[in-house]
């Protein structure tokens, strides 16, 4: 035992970054991936003073209850819908995000899904690997060009943007709906119009979700907002898992009330909906589109960046770069 404070990395990352704390930490990690039960989360937090943890860890009041010696909890991810920021904040103990670092990487993964469903790559794939080839069928394996069709993007924050400016290159237009519209400058870098979610919804012909996950948000595309999609679009969900009604997206697949989609996210994450399983019209992925080996790096480095800025050490002393309720400092 030393009396240095201590951080718990609740799953295996990359020990070279990790080891960055070293100097100044106690630092126990993970070895294997694994979820852990709230009352297992609350034994560990108890112990920390520090935490480097992911989605998988759902941290609100019960969890902290004994945390008294905890100052941050550092999310490995820009999305923090599995932490309670009134709670942590109510306790002073500060949260940190890995905002920026995976934009580039989600929007690339963002096109592979769009095309992927676009152009059929999924079925098509286990077509040939179950031993046909229809490839040579001039009629055969037909998808849908994107070029001259309109993308439309619901949430535009950084990781909304960088999908837009990848549109140019495929020949999209490009609509939007977010919060509020953005500044005239950024609007015209990303060649996006803003438009009511209404507009949206008939408009696109690819809907792409880039949404934070919210009370407001949950089932933000139901049955309702399935209804107004035209017949011929797809929806690509990058976000989370919780913001489409996965059940009603199911059977909008089903009965060809919509084209296709594409989904990396699922309610219910790990499971995924059984209907969503049987269907050819639907890419499903297992919430990857940050994971590049540089990025995950990158997220890595910046939620350590968050642990030793909140103890006054590296470039961003007292002041964790990510915080995200920096009223508790
Ligand atoms: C996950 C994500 O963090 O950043 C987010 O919000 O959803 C992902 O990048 C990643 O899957 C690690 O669990």
């Amino acid at each position: 035992m030393t009396d240095k404070p201590r951080v718990w990395v609740s799953r295996p990352t990359f020990p070279g970054v990790i080891a960055r704390l070293e100097p100044h930490f106690e630092v126990s990690v993970e070895e294997a991936e694994r979820k852990f039960s709230p009352s297992e989360l609350a034994d560990k937090l108890a112990a920390q003073d520090a935490v480097i943890v992911g989605l998988k860890d759902r941290i609100g009041a019960a969890e902290i209850a004994g945390a008294h010696r905890l100052r941050i909890v550092a999310n490995l991810g820009v999305g923090y819908d599995n932490l309670d920021l009134d709670a942590l904040g109510a306790a002073g103990i500060a949260a940190s995000n890995t905002a920026d670092v995976l934009n580039e990487s989600v929007a690339d993964y963002t096109w592979a899904l769009l095309l992927g469903a676009a152009r059929r790559m999924s079925a098509a794939e286990r077509w040939l690997r179950a031993g046909h080839w229809h490839g040579s069928e001039f009629k055969a394996w037909l998808g849908t060009d994107v070029r001259g069709r309109t993308l439309g993007i619901l949430g535009m924050g950084r990781i909304g943007q960088a999908i837009a400016h990848r549109a140019v290159g495929f020949g999209m237009p490009v609509i939007y709906h977010n919060r509020s519209p953005l500044p005239e400058a950024v609007e015209r870098a990303c060649n996006a119009r803003y438009v009511d979610k209404q507009q949206l919804l008939g408009g696109a012909d690819f809907l792409v979700l880039a949404l934070p996950l919210s009370a407001r948000t949950r089932h933000a595309i139901a049955a309702p907002e399935l209804a107004l999609m035209k017949p011929t679009a797809m929806l690509v969900n990058i976000a989370r898992g919780g913001i489409v009604d996965d059940a009603a997206l199911a059977a909008a697949l089903r009965d060809r009330r919509l084209a296709g989609a594409a989904l990396d996210v699922f309610e219910g994450e790990p499971k995924v909906h059984p209907a969503l399983l049987t269907l050819d019209n639907v890419v499903l992925s297992p919430h990857i589109a940050s994971a590049t080996t540089d990025t995950r790096r990158a997220m890595t480095s910046l939620a350590v960046d968050n642990v030793l800025a909140m103890f006054g050490y590296g470039p961003h002393a007292g002041r964790p770069p990510n915080i995200l309720n920096p009223n508790v400092l």
